[in-house]
């Protein structure tokens, strides 16, 4: 661990004499001296009193504010604005580096799935949680659907009523949500879910072995509707004021920590939040389209779907949620 973070998490328990950290970490006064100072060039005030260093009261939401009291092994790489979370995690991830989690205020070049446009102004959460899990290539989509309950549950205890749509969106209210394309298409949004959360997963493997693995999650928290594409809504315009980011986030990373840690969780916890399940579908596939009742999901995220004359797995796809059929 580094002297930086060995000191945030020291500051968690109250003040910290800088000679008694020094000695416990093996270090100079000098190096414990350079990370205080490190920490205020990042913004995170670390104030001297006689007791020692003292925490800012109200952390920011940078890198050593987010690191500072997480609850999980994630270095935090902090950029006010960058072209996509996902490509920088790219690059680190071509440095050799795991664990990282990285956080944007703004993207200027957000991605979603296929190519598709991610907007992301200034006031959301973006971030990219780049991880080497020892998995096979084939077990990826767990990880989506890990990052969609994380992102879920630290909606809901933001007091926001999310749920889940097959395979990665978050959305809220609605019996049944709307796929991308209906977002062009207000009314159909409406009928559906409002789009809150999207998830994009990349990864790289060789001979059957992740060898990195990327989740990208947007989350549109402190943001107005007018500034996203219609049939989006933010957490901001849901809860009726501003979300704590740097709570949220640190939420979000503790419970995808766990659950990436314990896949075998992933899928119950799943059930429970999703409104696909029980729902007609029309999921557009690479090979097709498939329509019928989503059933259940089945490791590591298919969706299964009896068509009525059939079971069918879905890996990949578009999912709509259709109205009940007027003859049930
Ligand atoms: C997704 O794609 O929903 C995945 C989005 C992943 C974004 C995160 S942010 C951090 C990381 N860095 C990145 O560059 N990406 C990830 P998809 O299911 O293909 O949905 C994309 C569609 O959602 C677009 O075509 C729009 O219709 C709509 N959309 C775009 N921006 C939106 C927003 N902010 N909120 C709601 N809907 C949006």
């Amino acid at each position: 661990m580094t002297t930086r973070r060995a000191l945030l998490d020291a500051l968690e328990n109250g003040p910290v004499p800088g000679p008694a950290l020094a000695a416990e970490l093996d270090v100079s006064r000098a190096a414990v001296w350079k990370a205080v100072e490190g920490l205020r060039e990042e913004g995170f005030a670390v104030a001297s009193t006689p007791e020692g260093y003292v925490a800012p009261a109200d952390p920011p939401y940078t890198a050593a504010g987010i690191e500072f009291g997480l609850d999980a092994p994630y270095a935090v790489d902090y950029h006010d604005s960058t072209p996509s979370t996902n490509e920088r995690a790219r690059e680190l991830a071509g440095d050799g580096r795991s664990d990282v989690a990285v956080v944007a205020d703004e993207q200027t070049g957000g991605r979603g799935r296929l190519g598709r446009e991610w907007v992301a102004p200034a006031g959301g959460v973006w971030v990219s949680v780049l991880t080497r899990p020892a998995v096979p290539t084939a077990h990826a989509p767990v990880f989506t659907l890990a990052a969609a309950v994380a992102t879920t549950d630290a909606c809901r205890e933001a007091g926001v009523d999310a749920h889940i749509k097959w395979p990665n969106d978050v959305l809220v209210g609605g019996g049944s949500g709307s796929s991308a394309d209906d977002l062009d298409d207000p009314a159909a949004a409406d009928r559906g879910g409002r789009k809150l959360v999207g998830i994009l997963t990349e990864m790289e493997g060789e001979a059957d072995r992740v060898s990195w693995l990327t989740v990208g999650v947007g989350v549109n928290a402190n943001l107005d509707p007018d500034a996203l594409p219609p049939g989006a809504t933010s957490l901001r315009a849901e809860r009726g004021a501003d979300v704590d980011r740097r709570r949220f986030l640190q939420r979000l990373l503790e419970r995808y920590h766990e659950l990436a840690a314990e896949p075998e969780l992933v899928l119950p916890a799943w059930r429970e939040r999703t409104s696909t399940l029980g729902s007609r579908v029309r999921v557009d596939t690479a090979t097709g389209e498939v329509r019928g009742t989503a059933v259940d999901v089945a490791f590591p995220g298919a969706l299964v779907v009896d068509t009525g004359d059939d079971t069918v797995r879905v890996h990949a796809g578009d999912c709509e949620h259709l109205r009940p059929e007027r003859d049930r």
